[in-house]
């Protein structure tokens, strides 16, 4: 007769959970810098530098918008009410770590040094990502939600492995949160203790869909805990909040500390993008309210107080952003000179044999036309 194990009366010794999940918790108020006591600690130079940034980055918007309106853009996804989480997360990073961005976060990769008008390349249709993301460490601006997001644990585990100093900082919306990838970036990245920082820009719509009907979830920040990752909350629009939020999670996964969820409450204040009519989904008085919580008011609020912003020194701020968007016009008005080569150039380390046959064809075709 085949012999059984010993049967126990008892379950083996329970399960414990390897993480205490009560530090990883977000503290459900998002924190906030601006107008609370820990203002007065905030460094000056830094607050200008952002005040600086955020209205640069709102005439940008302004001007891509207006771009679109003229033929020269396609389509634009404005980030307006927004600039804070864009600026000061750009800002919170060292030159040496790698930006994850998201079809909006076009302001993240200018105030990172990128040139304004390459930010527009792609939008316009003209040449792949329209930069070098080796050179600015910034990653294409990607338009299928969340796919960005595995990408950077990868750059970041890898530049781990390689004893890299490198902290990745992926950016995501609200509606990028359900995407597969998003779980599974947060998954790796936990369980690898990746030097990556997520950051979800709450903007309260995924188009027309409201974040109520997105998720269920006590808050986007709260997810983090079921990864084993701490999350943390900060009001979107507070420039000097945000900075300090990403700064500690940079630091911290510098530190081989591992990844943080910070959830950024904010608000999209115009439509989806250029092609959306934003009042078929949500009312004016929304719009309203957030519009009395700007990020620019915020911080120019902060500094008048301080006495660190008078009237010469905001017309300078606002000078530097009229001859930035005067530069990006004239930029987008001449045509751009593109060599139809190039499509094949940087897809493939070694082009497949189909490509490199398509190239032949294309190469030909393009001589013929030369000649004649
Ligand atoms: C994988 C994928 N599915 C669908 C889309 C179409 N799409 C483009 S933007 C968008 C909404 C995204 O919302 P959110 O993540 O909140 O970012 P936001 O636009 O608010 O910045 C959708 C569904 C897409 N780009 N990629
Ligand atoms: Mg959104």
């Amino acid at each position: 007769m085949e012999q059984r194990g010993t049967l126990s009366p008892s379950p083996p010794p329970a399960w414990t959970p390897r993480t205490d999940p009560a530090p990883l918790l977000p503290d459900p108020r998002p924190y906030r810098v601006l107008g609370t006591d820990a203002a007065e600690k905030a460094d000056p130079a830094l607050l200008l530098e952002l005040y600086d940034q955020l209205v640069r980055g709102r005439r940008y918007n302004a001007q891509a918008t207006a771009l679109t309106r003229q033929g020269r853009l396609a389509v634009y996804p404005s980030s307006t009410g927004q600039e804070a989480c864009e600026v000061a997360a750009a800002l919170a990073l060292e030159e040496r770590d790698w930006l994850f961005p998201s079809y909006r976060d076009t302001l993240a990769a200018v105030a990172r040094g990128l040139e304004p008008v390459q930010a527009l390349t792609l939008l316009r249709g003209d040449w792949h990502t329209g930069y070098d993301p080796h050179e600015h460490r910034i990653a294409p601006l990607c338009t299928p939600l969340a796919t960005q997001l595995p990408h950077a644990v990868g750059l970041a585990h890898a530049a781990r492995l390689k004893g890299d100093d490198v902290v990745a900082l992926a950016m995501v919306g609200d509606g990028g949160t359900s995407e597969g990838d998003f779980h599974e970036a947060l998954n790796f990245a936990a369980v690898w203790q990746a030097p990556v920082v997520f950051l979800v820009q709450n903007n309260g719509f995924a188009i027309s869909v409201p974040l109520a009907k997105q998720t269920a979830a006590p808050s986007l920040a709260h997810k983090a805990v079921g990864y084993g990752m701490p999350g943390r909350l900060v009001d979107g629009n507070d420039a000097a909040a945000v900075y300090e939020v990403i700064g500690d999670a940079v630091r911290h996964a510098r530190a081989g500390g591992g990844p943080t969820l910070v959830e950024a409450v904010t608000y999209r204040i115009e439509a989806h993008t250029n092609a959306d009519d934003a009042t078929r989904y949500r009312g004016a008085g929304e719009v309203e309210a957030w519009r009395a919580h700007d990020p620019i008011t915020l911080l120019e609020r902060e500094l008048t107080e301080r006495g660190l912003l008078d009237d010469a020194r905001r017309q300078s701020a606002y000078d530097a952003a009229e001859a930035l968007a005067a530069e990006l016009r004239d930029r987008m008005n001449e045509e751009p000179v593109l060599d139809p080569m190039d499509l094949f150039t940087h897809v493939y380390a070694e082009q497949t044999t189909q490509l490199r046959e398509q190239a032949a064809q294309l190469r030909a075709e393009l001589e013929a036309e030369a000649e004649r």
